[in-house]
């Protein structure tokens, strides 16, 4: 039994959507972070970042933050959606740190640019758009020929289509990324990634482009 600390973002729709593929069992708790509830001393304990998602795995009492890091250890303990070993694993990883080094903090970032203080701040609004478009375009090749990020739907999807998710918080149109399309829908048509979507509370239907 896995206690998964979460709310209705990117990130921790990642290890819910993550919890509900691999068919762990799961009890997830809503850390409301427009009430800075990650702040709270109880919850730091498990998460010295005061960032969600953080997981508490209740068969060993050990407790993990970083939604890079749950997924390798969620992927490990089921045997599910990340190859123990071989350039497959490596592959799997190394899309993973993409995602955590790329589309997470970046698109993390344009969001209160583009969507909330859209005009005010024309540099980073320009900035942060490019760098998007550049992250769309370098996810769309690698999705050229290929049905998931790294061959077989694994943990990679599972940390990037949350953020894609956003698609319309960034003003991304993916009709000019047709491999990110296809493989979004595709992605997005799962009932595992639908039942992991709405948690720790359904806010929203899935975004589907036009
Ligand atoms: N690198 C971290 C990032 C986590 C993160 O940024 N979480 C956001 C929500 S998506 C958060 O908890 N924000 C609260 C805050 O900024 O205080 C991860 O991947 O787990």
């Amino acid at each position: 039994m896995i206690d998964l600390y979460t709310w209705t973002t990117p990130n921790g729709r990642k290890i819910s959507i993550a919890l509900e593929e691999m068919g762990l069992p799961y009890t997830a708790h809503a850390i409301d972070i427009g009430k800075d509830e990650q702040f709270k001393p109880e919850f730091l304990k498990i998460s010295p970042n005061n960032r969600i998602p953080a997981i508490v795995d209740r068969d060993n009492g050990m407790s993990l933050m970083e939604s890079g890091a749950i997924l390798i250890y969620l992927g490990d303990k089921t045997g599910k959606l990340l190859p123990k070993s071989g350039e497959k694993r490596y592959r799997v990883i190394e899309w993973l740190m993409w995602q955590m080094g790329g589309p997470g903090p970046m698109l993390g970032q344009g969001h209160p640019v583009v969507k909330y203080n859209k005009g005010k701040a024309p540099y980073a609004e320009e900035r942060y758009l490019k760098e998007a478009h550049r992250l769309y375009g370098v996810l769309n090749r690698q999705l050229e020929g290929r049905e998931f990020v790294a061959d077989d739907y694994s943990i990679a999807d599972i940390a990037i289509w949350p953020w894609i998710s956003r698609f319309e918080w960034q003003t991304i149109d993916l009709n000019q990324y047709p491999n990110v399309k296809r493989w979004y829908l595709t992605v997005a048509k799962r009932p595992a990634v639908e039942r992991g979507y709405a948690v720790p509370k359904k806010v929203n239907e899935i975004p589907m482009p036009a």
